[in-house]
């Protein structure tokens, strides 16, 4: 089929208004950090699983790779096409119904395309919570939540959405429909393809909608920012933090002082909330609590865990949110720290998940490996300490400029994944592989773990044209990713 054909083929499944090329298709071919750019014959919105499942099967006759994307916020290049432009992406964010909400079943069932805030702000205003909360919940996706297997701030308490998540329904490589939207709490009759499917990235299959289970809402909300002395006393308070709230403690993140300061310079109207010994800490804990009973009730629990700490020394300094909106505040300093680090030049993300109790001897004998063969890398280390999920983020600076970064990227990734490794961590903790990836992929894992895989994606893909490239190196490429 000529270039041409195939473009009047999609136009004629989705309308011709939702085949995008030139300056239309331009925003959806580069990522959220500008790090990757390609290039597609179209952008193809679908706006119903039957027209998703059209274009597949119109994809899959004519040879035609597909990129999946939902609001485009991934860190690791996955809804990037590559530069070869042979590609089509396929835009999912049409599909953007909330289908049903049963609060006796405490669930609810929502299409790909949802932005996460209206599926939170949907099941509040049916009394129940949708945990997963990330900064970028205001612009992504479901589907993007799904197929990234998505964490966030809530981790600790509800799970990563793996654990949030019932029943999906997914178009395969040739454009059949699984309808596996089922809203069961116990279902062990096979395979689990709905955990396949979900942190799989858009490379065994298309998310078009799915069952997410619904918690309580909580009677109150209490949320302190605590200066802390040394990563050993961090860690102290999340133990006396999990011990004194139990499941009521709904999050734990920790920040180092760099990586406020970058905050408050570069926001002017966000302020550190301490003065004297407090602001002069290395560290910072931001804690949540989400009490069952009452306002009052958690404010003691919180005050009288918190007041221990204090006491204790493992805390300097603690400013307890007055209201809502204080706890908000305090919030969007954490939340400010990617935004800011991607305004402050180059950087390299290392999301990394670690044994909680390694994660001071990795900060320490990483950060001096990277002083001592790096000099001038700025180390902007914060995360979800709960999780032992570190964004062991390093920046350019006047020492160690962006060009000098990227020139020396594959060293720096080197010296911090190695280590994560040797502790037995994880080279991606909640943010996928996406293109950023596949090689660190290739290195860590054995070469068994890389053969399931690979027979997996065969298996479920046998074209190879769901987002290649992206998880695993494309079968021709896959030699040079392992050697590299
Ligand atoms: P996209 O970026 O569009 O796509 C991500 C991947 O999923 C790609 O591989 C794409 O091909 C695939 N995909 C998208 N939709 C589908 C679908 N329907 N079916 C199949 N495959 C699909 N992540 C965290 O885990 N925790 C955080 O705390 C967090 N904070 C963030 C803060 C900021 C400011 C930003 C910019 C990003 C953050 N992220 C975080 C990363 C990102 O937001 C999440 O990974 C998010 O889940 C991606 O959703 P999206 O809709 O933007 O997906
Ligand atoms: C967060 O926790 C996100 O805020 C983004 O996962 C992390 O900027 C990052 O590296
Ligand atoms: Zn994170």
């Amino acid at each position: 089929m000529s270039h041409d054909d195939f473009l009047q083929s999609l136009r004629a499944l989705v309308g011709a208004a939702h085949v995008l090329g030139g300056e239309q298709a331009a925003p959806f071919l580069v990522d959220w950090r500008g790090h990757f750019r390609g290039a597609a014959r179209a952008v193809v919105r679908p706006g119903s699983t039957a027209e998703v499942a059209a274009v597949v099967r119109c994809c899959a006759a004519a040879g035609v790779p597909i990129v999946p994307q939902g609001g485009n916020t991934g860190l690791c290049g996955g809804a990037t096409p590559d530069a070869s432009g042979r590609a089509i992406v396929l835009l999912l964010t049409r599909l953007d119904r909330i289908r049903e909400i049963d609060t006796d079943n405490d669930s609810m069932t929502v299409e790909a395309g949802c932005l996460l805030q209206t599926v939170q702000q949907a099941a509040q205003a049916a009394g129940r919570l949708f945990p997963l909360s990330l900064a970028a919940e205001g612009s992504c996706t479901i589907g993007g939540n799904l197929a990234t297997n998505a964490g966030g701030t809530q981790v600790l308490r509800y799970g990563n959405m793996r654990e949030l998540c019932l029943g999906l329904e997914v178009v395969d490589a040739e454009g059949e429909v699984w309808h596996g939207l089922r809203a069961l709490r116990k279902d062990n009759t096979g395979y689990d393809l709905r955990d396949l499917y979900i942190g799989s990235e858009g490379t065994l299959g298309l998310i078009t909608a799915a069952t997410l289970k619904l918690h309580p809402l909580p009677a109150a909300r209490c949320t302190a920012m605590l200066a802390v002395p040394d990563l050993e006393s961090a860690l102290a308070l999340l133990s006396r933090a999990r011990s004194g709230f139990g499941a009521a403690l709904t999050g734990f993140e920790l920040m180092s002082a760099d990586c406020l300061a970058l905050v408050t310079a570069t926001f002017p109207t966000q302020r550190l909330p301490f003065a004297g010994e407090g602001a002069q800490a290395p560290w910072f804990a931001l804690l949540e609590m989400s009490d069952a009973e009452s306002e009052q009730h958690g404010r003691e629990r919180f005050e009288a865990v918190l007041g221990a700490a204090l006491e204790a020394g493992e805390v300097l300094d603690a400013v307890i949110a007055e209201s809502l909106a204080h706890g908000r505040a305090l919030w969007h300093l954490r939340e400010s720290i990617t935004l800011a680090q991607a305004q402050a030049g180059r950087s390299l993300k290392h999301d990394v998940a670690l044994p909680i109790s390694r994660i001071p001897p990795f900060m320490r004998e990483t950060g001096a490996r990277l002083a001592a063969r790096f000099p001038g890398l700025r180390i902007m280390p914060f995360g979800h300490l709960g999780d032992g999920n570190l964004h062991y983020n390093v920046l350019s600076g006047p020492g160690f400029d962006a060009e000098a970064l990227v020139a020396r990227q594959d060293e720096i990734y080197a010296c911090v994944h190695d280590a994560v490794h040797a502790l037995g961590g994880s080279v991606s903790a909640e943010h996928g592989v996406g293109q950023l990836k596949v090689a660190e992929v290739a290195r860590y894992k054995s070469a068994h773990e890389l053969r399931l895989m690979a027979r997996l994606k065969a298996a479920l893909d046998p074209q190879g044209l769901l987002n290649p490239g992206k998880v695993l190196a494309r079968p021709d490429q896959a030699d040079s990713a392992a050697a590299s």
